[in-house]
C-alpha cells in the first residue's frame, strides 16, 4: 500500500460563544468555499473550549448551546453537512488519544514558544491549565487524525499550524523505519498546508484597531457577532473607535491607521471588493457618512444568517442529528488513521 494523502479539508471553531464576524471572515467563509474542491471536515472543538477557565466557558448548559449555535452558524453561512462532515470533537475519541501519543512527540520547548498561550494564561501561568498548554498538540491531533492536506484558519492560528506540521515530521522521522515497514514511503502523516486566504484573514477590534477581534474580549462592543439583530450591528459600527481624519483614497494612507484600516478592510471582505475598490468609492468620506454606508452592508450580508441560525436553532434536535451522523463518519476515518499509528508504535490491538 502506497501514501499519496488525497487532498482533503480539516478546520474547526471552538464554541465558547460569541461567534463574530472574525471567525466568519477569517474562517467559515473559507470553509464553505473549500467544499466545491475538497472533501473537507468542520468540527465544533468543544475538547478546546474546556482549556479556560469555567467561567470563562460557562458551564454545561452555556457549552451545549454554544455547540449547537457554531453548528448552526456552519449550515447558515452554507456547509452542506451531507457533502461536508460537520461534528463535534468530543463524540470522536481518537482526538484525545492521539493527544496523548502526540505528548510524547512534540517538546516542551515548542510548547514553551507558543504566543496564544502566553497571552492566554497571562502573568498567572502557574495557575493556566495543563490543558491550555497542550491546547496546540490537541490541535495537531484534531488535523492530522484525518491526515487533512490543508488547514483554512484566521492568520492567529498560524503558529499551531507550523506546530502540527512539526510533529507530523518529527512522527514521520522517530518511526520512520517501522513506517516504511507498513508500506507507507510517504510518512504516515502528511505535512499539512496552512491555508490563511480569503477575504480578512486578521480582523480587529472595533474598540482597538491593533488587537484582533475576539469572543473573549470583555467587550461587546468590539466584535460583532454573528446572532446581533440589525440595530446592534448599527450602534457597534457607529461606536468604532476612528480617527478624526476622511479616509484617504488610496491603501498607502490607511497604514499608520488601523482603525481606519480594519473597517475598510471589514468593508472590503462583506462586499467582495479590493481595499482599493473601496477607496475609490469612499476615499474622501468622512466616519460620519463611511460608518452607515458599512453598518447596512454588515446588516445585508450577517441578517440572513443570523434568520437561519435562529430558525435552524429553534430545533435542537435536527442539529444533534447532523452532529450525530458527522461524528460516525468522522470516527470511521479517525479510527482507520488511529489504528495504523498503533500498528506503527507497537500497540497490541484485537482485529
Ligand atoms: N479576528 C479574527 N480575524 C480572522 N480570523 C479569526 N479567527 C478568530 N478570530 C479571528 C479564526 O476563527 C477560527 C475559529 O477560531 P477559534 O474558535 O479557534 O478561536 P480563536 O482563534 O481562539 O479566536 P477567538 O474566536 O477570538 O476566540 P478567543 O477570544 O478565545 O481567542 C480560527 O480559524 C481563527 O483563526
Amino acid at each position: 500500500m502506497t501514501d499519496t494523502f488525497p487532498q482533503r479539508v480539516f478546520s474547526g471553531v471552538q464554541p465558547t460563544g460569541n461567534l463574530h464576524l472574525g471567525n466568519y471572515l477569517g474562517a467559515i467563509v473559507n470553509f464553505v468555499a473549500m467544499q466545491k474542491t475538497y472533501d473537507c471536515i468542520y468540527c465544533v472543538v468543544d475538547l478546546h473550549a474546556i482549556t479556560v477557565p469555567i467561567s470563562v466557558w460557562g458551564g454545561p448548559a452555556a457549552l451545549k448551546q454554544a455547540t449547537r449555535e457554531v453548528t448552526a452558524a456552519f449550515l447558515a453561512a452554507g456547509i452542506d453537512p451531507v457533502k461536508s462532515i460537520v461534528f463535534n470533537q468530543s463524540q470522536v475519541s481518537t482526538h484525545a488519544e492521539l493527544t496523548w501519543v502526540f505528548n510524547c512527540v512534540a517538546r516542551m520547548g515548542w510548547l514553551s514558544r507558543m504566543t496564544q498561550f502566553k497571552e492566554k494564561a497571562g502573568k498567572d501561568r502557574e495557575n493556566a491549565s495543563v490543558g491550555l498548554f497542550d491546547y496546540p498538540v490537541l490541535m495537531a491531533a484534531d488535523i492530522l487524525a484525518y491526515r487533512a492536506t490543508h488547514v483554512p484558519v484566521g492568520d492567529d492560528q498560524k503558529q499551531h499550524l507550523e506546530l502540527a506540521r512539526d510533529i507530523a515530521i518529527k512522527f514521520n522521522n522517530d518511526f520512520g523505519e517501522w513506517i516504511a515497514e507498513k508500506g507507507h514511503p510517504n510518512g504516515f502523516f502528511p505535512v499539512t498546508e496552512p491555508m490563511i486566504t480569503g477575504p480578512a484573514t486578521r480582523v480587529m477590534s472595533l474598540r482597538d484597531g491593533t488587537k484582533k477581534m475576539s469572543k473573549s474580549d470583555p467587550s461587546d462592543y468590539s466584535r460583532i457577532n454573528l446572532t446581533d439583530d440589525a440595530d446592534t450591528i448599527a450602534q457597534k459600527v457607529r461606536k468604532a473607535k476612528t480617527d478624526p481624519e476622511p479616509l484617504p483614497s488610496e491603501t498607502d494612507g490607511l497604514k499608520t491607521r488601523p482603525e481606519a484600516d480594519n473597517l475598510v478592510g471589514i468593508y472590503a471582505a462583506l462586499s467582495g471588493l479590493s481595499k482599493e475598490a473601496v477607496l475609490r468609492d469612499h476615499g474622501g468620506s468622512q466616519f460620519s457618512a463611511f460608518k452607515p454606508a458599512l453598518a447596512d452592508l454588515a446588516v445585508e450580508k450577517l441578517s440572513p444568517i443570523a434568520g437561519e441560525m435562529r430558525r435552524l436553532l429553534a430545533d435542537p434536535g435536527h442539529i444533534d442529528r447532523i452532529l450525530g451522523d458527522g461524528a460516525n463518519r468522522a470516527a470511521a476515518v479517525a479510527g482507520e488513521t488511529f489504528r495504523g499509528v498503533k500498528d506503527i508504535l507497537g500497540f497490541l490491538q484485537s482485529r
